[in-house]
């Protein structure tokens, strides 16, 4: 089975749900909120400041295109689009990532609770083994997804 890279971690293809030329989108093993997934370059570049204009340009149409799909799959109504961009940013993945994350009405007391719990959910001391998603969940959650985008 082919994979991808993603920063030090290698993801299997059955949790990709979308390749383009320059990027790939992955479902999140801990996710914030339901369909809470991630778009990133093909090329593991470190910080958004190292991606070349054509990288920048197909990794956000992509995440324009992922962020569309997910709201409506996951019955959302707004989005949260995010990137910790460094370690005193929250980036825990030495790997350009932007952060999708469908929005409802009072999913957060407070509304931007999310911020914080975006830069903690994966903290080392927080992700531990246990508190991830089966390899089974996040490939049952790609097919979906991946189902939609064939019949758009
Ligand atoms: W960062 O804190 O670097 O902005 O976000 C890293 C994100 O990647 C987190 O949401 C974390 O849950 C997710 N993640 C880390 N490793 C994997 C993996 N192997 N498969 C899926 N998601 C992952």
């Amino acid at each position: 089975m082919s994979t991808l890279r993603f920063g030090q971690h290698i993801i299997k293809a059955t949790a990709v749900f979308l390749q383009t030329e320059l990027s790939f989108a992955l479902v999140n093993r801990k996710p914030v909120v339901p369909g809470h997934v991630l778009v990133c370059p093909l090329r593991p570049a470190e910080r958004f400041r190292d991606l070349q204009p054509d990288e920048v340009a197909d990794l956000f149409s992509t995440a324009q295109r992922v962020a569309a799909l997910v709201e409506k799959h996951f019955n959302a109504t707004s989005l949260t689009i995010a990137i910790q961009d460094g370690p005193e940013a929250g980036q825990t993945v030495k790997h350009v990532h932007v952060h999708v994350l469908p929005r409802r009405a009072g999913d957060f007391e407070r509304n931007d609770s999310i911020y914080d719990e975006l830069q903690k959910h994966d903290r080392e001391e927080e992700d531990e083994p246990s508190k991830w998603r089966t390899e089974a969940e996040m490939a049952a959650e790609a097919t979906e997804l991946r189902k939609q985008l064939n019949s758009t």
